[in-house]
């Protein structure tokens, strides 16, 4: 019997089969199932290093991915040769849920965020006490982006040899946050490197500062030939060279990761919501509590912080964090 066009229903439509067979084209992926858990130690120009079952690995992204993001720390799932011999190449097939996710911007009003680390529990602030001359700012930025992102943070100043580390240190004092000092006196390996250690063992840390602070140095310190260049610091200008290109992952002898990332010029923190910027200043936050409501801290005459930072109740500190806050609000305004 005939049937009129009208007889039909959506469910006698035809889906066209694909080239491979009679299954419908789906948007599901390959579950992957029986794909391999390993960690990233290492990512270098689309190729990356992953720890899988205590073997290192060599892996590319599974086209399926997409332009997801893999970084140093994250926990990935793999396919394919995984025994780790030189010319094996396995591919992931998944991220897993992050941890905790260090990210930047390029400025405050950048939408493009660059993902530095995943999974990391701590992150050591390192900062020169001289050559190069310690920028509080960068400091309080990376303070923010800890917290941010659930990461515990400690501020690390190296070259207590070229000069006295005492200021910086008190400017943070009111913080509940350690400040660790190294200084090296000829080859020895740092004085103060103990406490460092202590601070890192066991979990995921990673070192982040500006160039030439000494980062590597430290690195190679604590992971005996882990091989890290190191660099001097140009003389004219006193900045560092930038030697380290690229995030790496190192093992600590007695457990424990410690991360080595390249020097940073800034710190965009454009994802962090600017009613929450106070919060990440606790040695100033309590002192909003007299200011006007609705008060942007910034801009006014009527903030209370002024007389806050002005009574003490910030620390030594207080002034140059109060400017450090307020730097960032008005940068939210698209300053
Ligand atoms: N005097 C002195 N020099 C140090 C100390 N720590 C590191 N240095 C020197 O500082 C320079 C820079 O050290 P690096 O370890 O390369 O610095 P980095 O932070 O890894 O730099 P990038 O990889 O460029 O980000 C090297 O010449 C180190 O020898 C220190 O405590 N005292
Ligand atoms: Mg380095």
């Amino acid at each position: 019997m005939a049937r009129r066009l009208s007889d039909y229903s959506e469910a006698d439509v035809r889906v066209r089969p694909n080239k491979r067979g009679s299954r419908p084209r789906t948007k599901q992926r390959p579950a992957h199932e029986d794909a391999t858990p390993g960690r990233v130690l290492a990512v270098d120009r689309g190729r990356f290093d992953v720890l899988v079952d205590g073997v290192r690995v060599r892996a590319m992204k599974a086209r399926e991915l997409g332009r997801k993001g893999i970084v140093v720390g994250d926990d990935v799932s793999l396919v394919g040769d995984l025994s780790g011999d030189p010319d094996a190449l396995a591919r992931i097939v998944r991220r897993e849920a992050r941890t905790t996710l260090l990210r930047r911007t390029a400025d405050d009003t950048d939408p493009v965020e660059r993902v530095l680390v995943a999974n990391v529990a701590r992150m050591l602030i390192v900062t020169a006490a001289a050559d190069p001359e310690p920028r509080p700012r960068l400091i309080d930025r990376c303070l923010v982006a800890a917290w941010d992102a659930g990461i515990e943070p400690a501020l690390v100043v190296t070259k207590a040899d070229v000069a006295d580390p005492g200021p910086l240190v008190a400017q943070y004092a009111a913080l509940d946050v350690p400040a660790l000092v190294v200084a090296r006196r000829g080859d020895d390996p740092h004085e103060g490197l103990d406490a460092v250690r202590k601070l890192v063992s066991g979990g995921w840390s990673v070192l982040v500062g500006h160039s030439g602070v000494g980062k590597s140095t430290l690195v190679n310190e604590l992971v005996p030939g882990a091989g890290r260049a190191t660099g001097g610091v140009n003389d004219t200008t006193g900045r560092g060279r930038h030697t380290s290109t690229s995030a790496v992952a190192l093992e600590l002898p007695g457990g424990g990761w410690v991360v080595d990332t390249p020097g940073i010029r800034s710190f965009g923190l454009a994802h962090v919501d600017a009613e929450e910027l106070v919060g990440f200043f606790p040695d100033l936050a309590p002192g909003t509590q007299e200011c006007p409501r609705g008060c942007p801290h910034e801009g006014v005459d009527d903030c209370a912080l002024d007389a806050w930072v002005a009574s003490g109740s910030a620390g030594a500190g207080g002034a140059a964090r109060l400017d450090s806050l307020r730097r960032l609000l008005a940068a939210r305004g698209g300053e």
